[in-house]
């Protein structure tokens, strides 16, 4: 039997020591010169982050709208780079999918069978049917948007809604989701307050939390609130802030460097408050 999410992910976040996830959020129009002599650049670019920074990290985050907006090879450049990752590693379908039931499974069957990420983000505002089918496997992790890192995040977010905001509710419907302990939420790194008080509210869970670097979110109250009480369970996603530290040909370099210094400034907040 394979075994269960929670158990993979505290494997790798101790094997690697990390809590660092990288988001492979490859802009075509952003990938070295160099490398559209390959037939996939993306792939390229990606094989090079990964082979350069596999140790350092915890899971990598693929968006698939990266892929999804560039065309029908997209399917073979997402297949192409998830192979490359070693299987001891988290992969991430971030689609933030979710439809009415029927709809849902076809969508759950892209991310969850087909392409076989270990967890999915999915958004939670068509319920519980648009949520379930990326919750059948015990060894996946549906990551459900809780309060995400934008400034919009406030249009509904935080609505009040019987004295709570709206959040909230999800939270505490994503807990009675979790019966096969394979729920997560995704909270984002610009959100200290309400990651603290979600993290209070679910203790033993998983939390998605991107924000850092390009998006300017705090490091300290993320490790510091997003963590378990074993400073374990906080996936710390960084896409831009690292992928992109040079636009040259030692590209990868400069990634590792940049995944060497946010992995060590976590590791010293976990130290410091745990
Ligand atoms: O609340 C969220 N904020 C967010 O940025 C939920 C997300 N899934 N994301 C995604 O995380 C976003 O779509 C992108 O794929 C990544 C952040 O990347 P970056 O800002 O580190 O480059």
């Amino acid at each position: 039997m394979k075994q269960s999410f929670i158990s993979k992910l505290k494997k790798i976040q101790r094997k690697t020591n990390s809590l660092l996830c990288i988001g492979l959020d490859t802009d075509v129009l952003k990938v070295p010169e160099f490398l559209f002599k390959y037939e996939d650049p993306q792939y390229e670019f990606n094989r090079r982050i990964i082979d350069a920074t596999k140790d350092l990290v915890c899971a990598y985050k693929i968006n698939t709208a990266f892929y999804e907006a560039v065309g029908e090879h997209c399917w073979y450049t997402v297949h192409h780079t998830l192979a490359r990752i070693p299987e001891e590693i988290i992969t991430i379908g971030d689609g933030k999918r979710g439809d009415i039931g029927n709809s849902a499974e076809k969508q759950a069957h892209q991310f969850c069978f087909d392409w076989e990420f270990a967890a999915t983000t999915v958004n939670p505002y068509m319920g519980k049917e648009a949520v379930e089918p990326f919750l059948q496997r015990r060894d996946q992790c549906a990551f459900v948007l809780a309060v995400t890192s934008n400034k919009s995040a406030k249009d509904f977010q935080y609505l009040n809604v019987k004295g709570k905001p709206l959040y909230e509710h999800v939270v505490a419907q994503a807990k009675k989701w979790n019966t096969k302990k394979n729920v997560g939420l995704v909270v984002g790194a610009t959100k200290p307050e309400e990651l603290k008080r979600i993290r209070k509210i679910v203790p033993d869970m998983p939390l998605l939390i991107p924000g850092i670097g390009a998006q300017k979110g705090d490091l300290e109250s993320t490790v510091r609130y997003g963590c378990d009480k074993h400073g374990e369970l906080a996936i710390i996603n960084i896409g831009r802030g690292i992928i992109y530290s040079s636009e040259g040909d030692n590209f990868a370099e400069r990634a590792r460097e940049a995944a060497i210094k946010y992995r060590d400034q976590i590791n010293a907040y976990r130290e410091q408050y745990f």
